[in-house]
């Protein structure tokens, strides 16, 4: 009995419809069924023409990445393919919704296909360190040509059904309904005699020459950094000019080798953490399975001020209706004017259109009062970093929002513990931690306290979806998981290798090319030296730290050398620029404060710049694990690769951990804690995994982490 392809007769045409929820991949029952549509459509005389069409809200994601790890069952995906492409009667996909990878793929196997006009094609294989593997690098170039086809590839980026219909990947689009055009385009098909076209038949119109090559990687060059995939999707495409037989040879060849690669096992971790981190695990729900949380429509954001704004912009832009409340008239204005120029930034550089741009700002609205608080689905504070306004505004809310009601608080230093104290109804509070800027920034940390309930959870785990954000749980502990990390790990250790010798730019260039977007001195820069120690001194009322803690960042900001924003700070700006240029009084500052602590100051190699400040980070890791901040070891690559620039082909900071061996990665702890003291102490968990031969994925794996 078919569970996942149903099979209908339609006169002459036969439909095959996959419905394999939730994303229709084309897993192994998918494709043995997909086999039997074909096989009892060929022996059915009076079906002329084969349709394939998905059910659900899209064609389909693709290939099934969890069948990745293991032998692929037969029949192959590609075995499928040459079944339809061999067909004695023409084969038709009409795509809506998504078709992507192994998706598109299979519809680019089929002899006709027809597209809903709001349905996107893409092959963002490389956003998972693999090439296209069923075909895409021979079948598109015999489509679209091999360039259009490498930048689709190498851009991972879905193109909408009109790019695909002008460049020839669809044939004909659909207005309205699909199924109807799509069944009528079958009949023609019929009648007009017109059978089987099987595109390994085609030859690519255009070839791959080295300036088209090195142009697309131009392109990419941002998004792909540090990659190893693109040589091999350039390989395969190259090989689209042999006969087809060769061609698909060498590309199942050039796609096993990418799914080994490091880089795709590091991006796939990634890729299922970040589902992962977005549910409660076992350890972290406190109470029954949580009910479906509420729908949520209309958001109040008390604090008008550029986390507010960001944060009303975040979401006006997932559709919903923003009140955004301050009880400073002139904020308001202020906050109005940044929607304003943030949105005709994104008009500016064609992310938006202006139509949209507008229709996104007429869904924010400013009130002085708290009056239609009472109204709001969700409510989020976000004043000034001060304990005591919180604490006044929260308690306000407490009582005018119904008891079952979230009410999150947004916050990168303060105790949610102690702020929730200020309400009757502590198991609805919760920190919703955005980072700057707040509409952009793929992270949110949903900071829980002992009291958060898991209707609560589930609430914010709902707000982080229909915000498109990575959720990371967090419980309330000092910088939570990645400015904690941060703070106590990297951005500290940078600042001692500042102190013993080495350059700004030394240990900026150095981490950047380890694969970090900007090096730790240029983010403080860019944040706000000031901002950095604001939030120590706040952090610094919960749990201080031994010196030397950031005593050069916080001596520049007592300079007044706040950064970019001042036009110095670790490096000088001429002119406003963003062009970060060393400045000898910094390096004579740097010096005095280490000759304050008698530190010896040594010519320092990169390689060192980098194994301390990325051992230091995973140290931190496990204590956020160990201390139980964090429920997952994965939970925290999230943090990282979403919201500090960690780079994604290297799997986060955990994942890179088990990479280098917990064994290495404790010997080299010790050295340094040999050397160095204190902030170098080996977290027990990793001493204890170490000597087991255990790794933070097993630690994840165990009961006590899910
Ligand atoms: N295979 C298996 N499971 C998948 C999947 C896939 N391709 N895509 C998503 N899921 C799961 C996901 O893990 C989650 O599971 C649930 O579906 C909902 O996903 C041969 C080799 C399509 C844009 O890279 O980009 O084809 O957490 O939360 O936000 O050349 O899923 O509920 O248990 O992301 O609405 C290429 C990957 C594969 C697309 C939908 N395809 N997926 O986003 O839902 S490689 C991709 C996505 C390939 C061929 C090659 C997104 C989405 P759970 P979700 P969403």
């Amino acid at each position: 009995m078919a569970r996942n392809v149903k099979f209908d007769e339609l006169g002459p045409v036969g439909l095959v419809s996959i419905d394999n929820p939730p994303v229709n991949a084309i897993s192994h029952p998918v494709r043995l069924e997909l086999i039997d549509a074909i096989e009892r459509a060929e022996k059915n005389s009076s079906i002329k023409v084969l349709l394939i069409m998905s059910s659900g809200e899209r064609f389909s994601a693709g290939a099934d990445i969890t069948e990745f790890d293991r032998p692929q069952d037969e029949p192959s995906l590609q075995q499928v393919q040459a079944r339809i492409e061999s067909s004695l009667i023409p084969v038709v996909a009409a795509i809506h919704g998504l078709a992507l990878g192994g998706g598109l793929e299979l519809a680019m196997a089929c002899h006709y296909r027809l597209a809903h006009k709001g349905a996107k094609l893409g092959m963002p294989e490389i956003t998972l360190g693999i090439i296209p593997g069923a075909g895409g690098t021979q079948r598109l170039p015999r489509l679209v040509g091999a360039r259009a086809a490498l930048n689709m590839i190498l851009s991972g980026t879905p193109i909408s059904a009109q790019e695909a219909k002008a460049n020839g990947l669809v044939d004909e689009l659909a207005e309205d309904n699909l199924r109807d055009a799509a069944v009528s385009f079958c009949e023609r098909l019929v009648h007009e005699g017109l059978g089987p076209r099987p595109t390994c038949n085609r030859t690519v119109i255009d070839g791959l020459d080295e300036a088209e090559i090195a142009s697309a990687l131009r392109t990419q060059a941002r998004a792909l950094k540090g990659r190893t995939t693109q040589n091999l999707v350039i390989e395969a495409i190259q090989a689209s000019g042999l006969p087809f037989s060769q061609g698909i040879a060498i590309e199942t060849a050039l796609a096993q080798k990418s799914l080994a690669s490091r880089e795709s096992l590091a991006l796939r971790h990634v890729f299922f953490a970040e589902r992962k981190s977005g549910r409660l695990s076992a350890a972290s729900s406190v109470d029954a399975k949580p009910t479906q949380p509420p729908a949520i429509q209309r958001v109040v954001v008390i604090g008008a001020g550029t986390m507010g704004s960001g944060i009303a912009i975040a979401f006006a832009d997932a559709g919903l209706e923003v009140l955004v409340n301050d009880n400073d008239p002139a904020a308001l204005s202020r906050s109005g004017e940044f929607i304003r120029l943030t949105y005709a930034s994104s008009v500016r550089r064609s992310r938006i259109t202006q139509s949209v741009a507008d229709e996104r700002i007429r869904r924010i609205r400013n009130v002085d009062t708290l009056a239609e608080v009472a109204d709001a689905d969700l409510v989020i504070e976000a004043v000034f970093e001060d304990p005591e306004l919180k604490k006044d505004v929260l308690s306000k809310l407490d009582s005018a929002l119904p008891a079952q009601r979230l009410i999150a608080t947004n916050t990168s230093t303060l105790s949610v513990t102690e702020l929730a104290r200020a309400t009757a109804h502590p198991e609805r509070i919760l920190g919703l931690h955005f980072f700057v800027p707040a509409h952009a920034s793929k992270l949110l940390e949903i900071v829980r306290t002992d009291h958060t309930s898991s209707e609560s959870l589930s609430t914010a785990f709902r707000v982080a979806r229909v915000l498109k954000k990575s959720a990371v749980v967090s419980r309330d502990a000092f910088g939570f998981i990645g400015n904690r990390m941060m703070l106590d790990g990297y951005f500290r250790e940078a600042e001692q290798l500042l102190l013993e010798g080495a350059t700004p730019s030394q240990v900026d260039t150095a981490l950047e090319n380890f694969g970090f977007a900007m090096g730790p001195q240029r983010v403080s820069d860019l944040g706000g030296n000031d901002v950095g120690t604001k939030a120590r001194v706040q952090l610094f009322k919960r749990e201080s730290r031994p010196d030397p803690y950031f005593a050069i960042a916080d001596r520049l900001t007592e300079m007044g050398r706040l950064g970019q924003k001042t036009g110095r700070g670790f490096y000088c700006y001429e002119d406003g620029s963003h062009e970060a240029a060393s400045d000898p009084e910094v390096i004579e500052l740097i010096e005095k404060l280490a000759a304050d602590r008698s530190i010896r100051r040594r010519e320092i190699n990169d390689q060192e710049i980098v194994e301390r400040c990325i051992l230091s980070l995973i140290n931190v890791g496990a204590m956020v694990l160990e201390e139980g901040i964090a429920a997952r070891a994965s939970d925290i690559d999230v943090v990282w690769t979403s919201g500090y620039g960690f780079p994604r082909h290297l799997g986060g900071p955990m994942f890179y951990a088990d990479t280098l061996g917990l064994s290495h990665v404790l010997q080299r702890i010790r050295h340094y804690h040999e050397k160095l003291g204190h902030y170098w102490r080996p977290t027990p968990t990793i001493e204890r995994l170490a000597s087991a031969g255990s790794s933070f994925e097993r630690w994840d794996n165990t009961a006590g982490s899910q």
